[in-house]
């Protein structure tokens, strides 16, 4: 029997091929009535393959009566309601450890691209404004302290990297982690305070929603800057604009925004913005590693195998 398998989002076009050989497919995007053929097929889907924009919410759950599986493409799993997931006991998969390291990169990008002004730089130089004098200087890395606020996979990626630039490693998180030496900081607005560059890799959901509001921005202070790899919702982005606008923080490099991708027009015009379209996991590599691991959760679910990478239920 041919499984139907309903595709909201994520894989790359082989790992989507793979999947439409070994299951029958439902491309929801392709869709021009995506209600009626939910509806056409919903006793049929027993599984889920979705991304970070793409929600699952309860009322998706409680609309497809034989869903067993769902299959995040990513790490991040917020876009599930996994409190509907769990009551139905369908099984939630994402793809961990693979993206860690490209993420990671990603911050280092945001926080040499602030710092050192190199997309400033690079429109500097292509519009001919060289000729007429240097550029406003940047400022350094080497001795400055990295803010981590969530020490999981990729934070600690980042502090690996951020400690090869010669940076002073701190972090904040619900709990310190003993085997770590760098400085524990149980309140995040001292942590702010103390950095130079406060790097966001928590996870996303209503734990961390607005974790960065309009105080914890003011304790960073009008030298610091904000990088943000994690989720668009852990910052509050109105208090961020005024932020902004007030030189409240020195500057920010964004790569996740609260409705992507929607990206407030505000921040086109900023010089001390840096702006990524959620490109994170963005490599050839990582993507289909990421799409073979979706594959592979399916496969061993439907063969009564063990799941690659289950999401703790
Ligand atoms: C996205 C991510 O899933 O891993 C995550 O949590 O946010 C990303 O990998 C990716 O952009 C695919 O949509």
């Amino acid at each position: 029997m041919t499984r139907t398998i309903l595709h909201i989002g994520g894989l790359m076009p082989a790992e989507l091929a793979q999947l439409e050989t070994d299951y029958r497919v439902i491309r929801l995007g392709r869709e021009n009535d995506p209600e009626g053929i939910l509806q056409q097929y919903r006793n049929d889907i027993v599984g889920i393959v979705t991304s970070f924009t793409r929600r699952v919410n309860r009322q998706l759950i409680e609309a497809l009566p034989n869903l067993e599986i769902i299959c995040q493409f990513g790490v991040g799993v917020d876009n599930i309601d996994l409190e509907a997931a769990r009551e139905r006991q369908i099984v939630v998969t994402n793809t961990p450890d693979l993206v860690t390291n490209d993420t990671a990169d990603i911050a280092m990008a945001l926080l040499l691209s602030c710092a050192r002004r190199v997309v400033e730089g690079d429109a500097y130089v292509r519009v001919g404004k060289w000729a007429n004098g240097p550029m406003p200087l940047g400022v350094s890395l080497s001795g400055k302290t990295a803010g981590i606020v969530g020490l999981g996979r990729i934070g600690q990626a980042v502090v690996r990297r951020a400690a090869a630039f010669d940076m002073k490693i701190a972090y904040y998180g619900r709990q310190e982690k003993p085997e770590f030496s760098y400085s524990y900081y149980p309140d995040l607005g001292k942590l702010a305070k103390d950095s130079d560059f406060m790097i966001l890799t928590v996870s996303g959901g209503a734990e961390t929603r607005h974790l960065v509001n309009a105080d914890i921005l003011k304790a960073l202070g009008p030298e610091g800057y904000l990088i943000n790899v994690a989720r668009g919702s852990v910052v509050d982005q109105e208090a961020l604009l005024v932020a902004l606008r007030n030189q409240d923080i020195a500057g920010v490099g964004l790569d996740v925004f609260e409705n992507e991708p929607q990206v407030p027009e505000a921040l086109f015009t900023m010089d001390n913005v840096v702006l990524l379209p959620h490109v994170g996991t963005a490599t050839v590599e990582t993507r289909t590693k990421m799409g073979r691991l979706v594959l592979k959760n399916l496969h061993a679910y439907f063969s009564g195998e063990p799941l690659m990478t289950p999401v703790a239920a």
